[in-house]
């Protein structure tokens, strides 16, 4: 068994001796161009070059949950697109909601600045029921954010495609239910694919059905949100604030507004970072399934975009 490891802006290195070692019956390389055909890949970002000269493989282990990047590849209709669940990212991603949540919520961002201007002064508490908190996006991620802000007693409600049950949490489901979600919601946040059906959902007319004062929580893909429409509700006070993670353009270029506007806090996708020792054991866990010829959990569905 033979397979290849790219991705893009990674040293290939430790991954390909942490698949070595995994699968010491396989053998593992960095892809270069005209590498010896393979029958597995283990990619980010890969260029079409790597899938053109590889029509043999039987997956593609895509090394994030996301896979708005290799979708739009040509590859074989045979070839198996398997996404990581969790790996160790799902609890990276309930910290970070959370702390943005509750940062917002305690008004962490007024105290340092007041302290820093040397003014020990005290606010009136803000009381979380208030702050109803919407998780679009129900998956492996929104599941687990979901839970997490539960633990806080925030409300929480979630959005996906197909109906949910959650414990404690208000579900809404398709296109049809999106506004009742939305007016539901003070504070949102994003955890959905990118897919044609998703590009630029966060926009002034979702955004503008939130309670007023509302509060965004972007962590999935810069593509979800229409910049310039959250920048007019930030304006116009419809919204309070927003934390982004992701960008349509990471980095954005020196002269965007983001980078220095007093109610965004920008964080350069690092919400859930890939770890490298749980996604190989994944991954190698799943080759291995293959092999015996049996199911693996996290097969994307071409048609559906995730
Ligand atoms: P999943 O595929 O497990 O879940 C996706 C969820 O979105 C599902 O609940 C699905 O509904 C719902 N959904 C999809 N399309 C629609 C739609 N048109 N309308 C309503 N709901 C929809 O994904 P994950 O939870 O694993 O990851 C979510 C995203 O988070 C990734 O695609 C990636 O873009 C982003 N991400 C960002 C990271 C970062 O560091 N910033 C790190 C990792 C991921 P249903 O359940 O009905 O199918
Ligand atoms: C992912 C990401 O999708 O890192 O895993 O954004």
């Amino acid at each position: 068994m033979r397979i290849l490891f790219h991705a893009i802006g990674t040293k290939p290195g430790p991954w390909v001796d942490g698949l070595r070692a995994a699968l010491p019956d396989a053998d593992v390389d960095a892809w270069a161009p005209g590498a010896a055909p393979a029958d597995y890949a283990v990619v980010w970002a890969p260029p079409q070059q790597l899938l053109d000269e590889q029509p043999r493989l039987q997956a593609i282990f895509n090394i994030g949950a996301g896979v708005d990047a290799l979708l739009p590849l040509r590859m074989p209709a045979q070839t198996l697109l398997v996404r990581l669940d969790d790996a160790g990212m799902s609890v990276q991603m309930a910290e970070y909601v959370c702390q943005a949540v509750i940062r917002h919520v305690r008004e962490l961002d007024v105290y340092e600045r007041a302290t820093r201007e040397g003014q020990w002064s005290f606010r009136k508490p803000l009381a979380r029921e208030d702050f109803p908190v919407g998780v679009m996006g129900l998956g492996v991620l929104g599941t687990r954010v979901a839970q997490a802000l539960r633990q806080f007693e925030f409300p929480v409600r979630g959005w996906s495609r197909s109906p949910k049950q959650l414990d404690g949490v208000r579900c809404f489901a398709g296109d049809g239910e999106l506004d009742a979600f939305l007016a539901a919601c003070r504070v949102l946040v994003c955890l959905l694919p990118l897919t044609p059906q998703t590009d630029g959902i966060l926009n002034r007319r979702t955004l503008g059905r939130l309670q007023r004062g509302g509060y965004l929580v972007n962590v999935a893909r810069g593509g979800h949100l229409v910049e310039d429409d959250l920048l007019a509700l930030l304006d116009e006070g419809q919204l309070a604030g927003a934390t982004l993670d992701v960008l349509r353009q990471e980095p954005p270029p020196p002269e965007h507004p983001f980078w220095r506007h007093p109610k965004i806090t920008l964080t350069p996708h690092t919400s859930a970072r890939t770890d490298r020792d749980a996604s190989i054991a994944q991954i190698a866990g799943k080759i291995r399934a293959l092999r015996r010829g049996e199911p693996v959990a996290g097969v994307v569905d071409r048609a559906r975009g995730y």
